[in-house]
């Protein structure tokens, strides 16, 4: 069995989801934080037989987009601080595959 970790953007996290619980999985939604942006984006934790991985990576494949956004930075010219914006582009998804010791719905 395998845990995916997934951590994805907020605006892709209904539809995934959806099409996550409409084909049979089991999905945990987690609200996170990124440490680069400091922006909201979704964690998913989704538990799986080894033989669906890789039916899920394509579900994220499917549903998750990637998109630039813009981060204002300081810039020193001529002795003055300016303002500048700088296009960071964030993945559709960004994906851990983990090897399972134990699963117990207890
Ligand atoms: P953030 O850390 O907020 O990063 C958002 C986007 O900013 C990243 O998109 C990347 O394009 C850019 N970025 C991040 N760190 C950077 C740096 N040191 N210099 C320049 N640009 C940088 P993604 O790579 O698609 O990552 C999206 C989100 O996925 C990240 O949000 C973070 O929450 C998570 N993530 C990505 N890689 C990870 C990793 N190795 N471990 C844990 N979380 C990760």
């Amino acid at each position: 069995m395998k845990l995916i970790l997934a951590i994805i953007q907020d605006e892709d996290a209904p539809s995934t989801v959806q099409a996550l619980v409409e084909r049979g999985y089991r999905v945990t939604r987690i609200a996170s934080t990124g440490g680069f942006l400091r922006r909201g984006n979704t964690t998913l934790l989704i538990g799986v037989e080894d033989s669906h991985v890789e039916k899920v990576v394509e579900i994220f494949r499917q549903c998750c987009q990637t998109r630039a956004t813009y981060l204002p930075v300081a810039v020193e010219a001529t002795g003055l601080l300016q303002a500048h914006m700088i296009e960071v582009e964030i993945g559709g998804v960004t994906l851990f595959v983990l090897d399972v010791e134990r699963f117990e719905p207890l």
